[in-house]
């Protein structure tokens, strides 16, 4: 239609000049000559690096536009059933590579960098990461992004622009110390500043009623004060595709520049106060990981990013004229983690407010937009709002939650008439005084799906949290998808070597589109010479690990020693401290021994990373922990080397890049019930390494896949924490020995003056061991006993090295995103034309 207004000649003009940058070398090297005097206005003579890493950056950002270009065109054209992925978070990393190895210009890039005198490893180095998550969730969030365009899904991600992404780690005298990541210090080729973009989004002010001609009783929100939101699109290649998705990513601002009267006034601080406010907005990620901190900003932050993104899903879908009936034909909307339930409460301000729509027929559209997924059940993570809070910064939408929440108990009691316990627990709103919104209530009673993220932790919802709800909706409601992980990133560009071995072992590259092919790695096992690959594989990208400790911390380490990892995020649940202890108890066996004993034990080095929230003290004191044992293990002669410690400072996606596919065995043990599921298990898993775990989130469907084999599993079940806790609670339930022992080591001041580590002591004394530490000790040195026997048996263990990786088919999140696209969305892949611009 809208070609029709342009002339023959015009279109042919169009067709002439199309960008058409192409993919070959000669062209490759023709685009990066061009942005180094154009786009950086540099010379031959005086172009680094971090400049031949700009210009190659735009080269390719050139190439991913004309695909993001014909994406949308397409998607505009044939204007399918979309789905929003609705995520405070998108911890997506460095994008060079990715991007190179998706778009399939991996080879003519690298040669033609290398003939114009760069390396491309050198080059890819410069780039940092865009660290706009906290862990697990934000990363799930960039793998399916990942997916959702290589299978060709009409998608989009919304979320915010932080301007200082997660906290960048370092350490000093052993502590954390955080420094601000200032992430767009230099530009940012990775998105594109949709200046035009603006979406002003109301705070505060207050709510009239009016009744119109109708006799309807309508409400108006004024007196408002606005923040306009600026987009910046980043665009996501899909792997092997056209298909080029966006991640839409707002920024504040304020509406007006400053206050011009307070600045004739003098007043020049005042002036600009509005401005500084309006700005804050989108300052900073909190850097909390499975921890609620109910700080008025962030909800500001949760509103601004819902309204914003709101407005642009139903300006989007008012495009094609269709009636409001069809909203939920045309559009799916996921929620990820109750961060945005308000979206739910803002479309039906919309419908009901400005578009007109009555109550009920806007509630039923509503319903069948959203879907929930819950990823924790930890209580602190809970997101619950002061009602004070919540009337004051949106008034309107306090007012609809109470009215969503009458009709709901409504509901509720007309299925229980005698009940009226059941009232106060299925309620949105807590009695409490304040008040409180229990915001995973409002998305379960908002949405037409709620998930969670592995087969345990879905089944834990249903009979703990969200038990009563079930009771209520019955539990065709209440579904699992079990997370995954784009094989992609955390194999193909994580691993080239590995990558290429599996390519080259199955025939093609078929595999990094259905990784159930691994599958066929199988039949390779017996293949002493296949072995041998796979294991020489491995140990070069030990080395490569070995080259960065010593280059993050100075300590040298044995690529031929067990290489025994926990990187994650620091926090109780995930039982960091007992890792650690159990490295002082094989520290003190150690000591122990003679040499000729000690000479049969398997060398290990155990590698920490991971951050501490800012202002989770215990966790803090974890890491400082760690680096006193560090210090005494290592420098302890006496050992033979059997025992190095290891924290690597500021892990992040681009460093997992280096850790995962070094790593021989690693720790996932979490107190039974209180992973959600994790992610990192996979990747590891994925690349050979094998699994020292619990029996909690995926660990459990990783084991069912590979085999019992295949990994180490130990500990308590979910099901007995509970009278567990109680024991500890109202019993005197003694210190398992063997930890009793490293507990009075650490006591005696062996790694330092131990009043430092006392508060940590005390979680398992007089915290009652809430995480079940001193329960699982033994099993976990156990199964501990049994890694290092399968260890010296080399054969045997790069024959479990390969069945890991060959069984991890299910934990691509390509089949994650087809659960949710077949299961939740009804949504269908479009394939994306080649247009005439390109
Ligand atoms: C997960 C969070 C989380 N669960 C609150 N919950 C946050 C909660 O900033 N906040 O307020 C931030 C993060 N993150 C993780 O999600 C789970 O712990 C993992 O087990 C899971 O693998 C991951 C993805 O589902
Ligand atoms: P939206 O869905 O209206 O937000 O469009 C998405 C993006 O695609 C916008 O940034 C538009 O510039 C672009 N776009 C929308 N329609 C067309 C089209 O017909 N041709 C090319 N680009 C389009």
């Amino acid at each position: 239609k809208e070609q029709a207004k342009w002339s023959k000649e015009t279109l042919a003009l169009w067709e002439k000049y199309g960008v058409g940058e192409s993919d070959d070398k000669e062209a490759i090297q023709k685009s990066f000559i061009r942005h180094v005097t154009t786009t950086l206005a540099r010379s031959m003579f005086n172009i680094d690096n971090f400049s031949a890493y700009q210009a190659t950056a735009h080269t390719v950002r050139d190439r991913l536009i004309q695909r993001w270009n014909d994406t949308q065109q397409t998607h505009t054209e044939v204007d399918p059933k979309r789905v929003y992925y609705l995520s405070l978070e998108f911890l997506l990393g460095r994008s060079l590579d990715n991007a190179l190895l998706n778009l399939g210009l991996k080879e003519s890039c690298g040669e033609g960098v290398k003939e114009l005198g760069f390396r491309m490893e050198d080059i890819l180095d410069q780039e940092v990461d865009a660290a706009l998550g906290n862990g697990g969730l934000g990363r799930l969030a960039a793998c399916y992004m990942d997916s959702l365009a290589t299978l060709d899904y009409p998608a989009w991600g919304y979320g915010l622009r932080y301007t200082y992404g997660i906290f960048q780690q370092r350490l000093k005298d052993g502590y954390q110390v955080e420094f601000p990541d200032y992430w767009l210090n230099f530009d940012n080729p990775w998105e594109i500043p949709r200046l035009d973009i603006v979406i002003d989004v109301k705070f505060c002010g207050s709510v009239s009623r009016y009744t119109d001609e109708q006799e309807r009783v309508r409400h108006v929100w004024e007196g408002t004060e606005i923040v306009q939101a600026i987009a910046y699109d980043v665009p996501i290649p899909g792997y092997g595709t056209k298909n080029c998705i966006n991640i839409r990513l707002w920024s504040s601002k304020p509406e007006r520049q400053f206050d011009l009267n307070r600045f004739n006034e003098g007043q020049y601080e005042q002036a600009v106060q509005e401005q500084m406010k309006a700005e804050n907005i989108t300052a900073v990620l909190y850097p909390n990981d499975n921890h609620m901190v109910g700080k008025e900003l962030r909800l500001k932050q949760q509103y601004f990013w819902v309204a914003a993104s709101l407005h642009d899903i139903v300006r989007r879908f008012k495009k094609s004229q269709r009636l409001w009936t069809e909203f939920p034909n045309q559009v799916a909307i996921q929620l990820n983690d109750t961060h945005p339930t308000l979206a739910i409460v803002e479309l039906q301000r919309i419908l009901v407010d400005l578009e007109g729509l009555d109550w009920d027929d806007a509630w039923g559209i509503v319903t069948r937009t959203f879907a929930f997924t819950n990823h924790t059940i930890l209580p602190e993570a809970m997101e619950r709002w002061p009602v004070p809070m919540v009337s004051y910064l949106l008034p309107r939408h306090m007012q609809i939650i109470f009215d969503i929440n009458l009709f709901f108990l409504q509901k509720v009691e007309k299925a229980y008439p005698k009940d009226r316990d059941i009232l106060a627990k299925l309620s949105i709103i807590e009695e409490s005084s304040p008040q409180f919104v229990r915001m995973a209530h409002l998305a379960i009673v908002g949405s037409h799906r709620v998930n969670g993220v592995a087969e345990l932790h879905s089944s834990l919802i249903k009979t703990t949290i969200f038990k009563d709800f079930v009771g209520f909706y019955g539990d065709k409601k209440f579904e699992n998808k079990t997370n995954g992980i784009t094989p992609r990133r955390w194999l193909h560009q994580a691993n080239p070597k590995l990558s290429d071995l599996i390519t080259e072992t199955l025939g093609n590259k078929d595999w990094l589109k259905n990784l159930y092919l691994l599958k066929g790695l199988e039949k390779c096992v017996n293949k002493k010479d296949f072995r041998k690959r796979w294991v020489d594989v491995k140990h070069s990208n030990k080395a490569r690990l070995a080259k960065y400790i010593e280059k993050s911390t100075g300590i040298i380490v044995n690529p031929n020693a067990l290489f025994d990892v926990q990187v994650k995020r620091i926090h109780e649940y995930k039982r960091q401290f007992m890792n650690i202890l159990s490295v002082i108890h094989r520290y003190n066996a150690l000591k122990k021994m003679d040499t000729k004993e000690r000479k049969k034990s398997v060398p290990r080095v155990v590698i920490f990373g991971g951050k501490a929230a800012p202002g989770y003290y215990i966790a803090k004191l974890v890491i400082k922990l760690i680096n006193s044992v560090a210090e005494v293990v290592n420098k302890d002669i006496s050992i033979d080397d059997t025992l190095k410690v290891v924290f690597i400072p500021d892990y992040n996606v681009s460093v997992a890049e280096i850790i995962i596919p070094a790593s021989d065995i690693s720790q996932h043990i979490s107190t039974a019930g209180t992973e959600a599921s994790g992610t990192s298990n996979m990747k590891f898993v994925l690349n050979g390494g094998l699994i020292l775990g619990t029996v909690d989130g995926a660990n459990i469907e990783i084991h069912e896949e590979i085999g019992d084999e295949n990994i180490f599993m130990f500990g308590h079940l979910a099901d007995r924490i509970d009278d567990l806790r109680h024991a500890h609670r109202y019993r005197n339930v003694p210190m398992d020995p063997a930890l009793q022992a490293v507990v009075n080591d650490i006591e005696s001041g062996h790694f330092g003056d131990s009043r430092i580590f006392a508060p940590l002591i005390n979680t398992l004394t007089h915290g009652k061991d809430y995480y079940l530490i001193s329960d699982d000790f033994e099993s976990y040195l156990n199964a501990q006993i049994l890694v290092d026997e399968a260890y010296k048996d080399q054969e045997g263990w790069s024959k479990k090295s390969i069945l890991c990786a060959a069984n991890m088919g299910k934990f691509s999140s390509d089949r994650a995103i087809k659960e949710y696209a077949n299961q939740i969305w009804n949504i269908e892949p479009v394939l994306v034309e080649t247009k005439q611009c390109s």
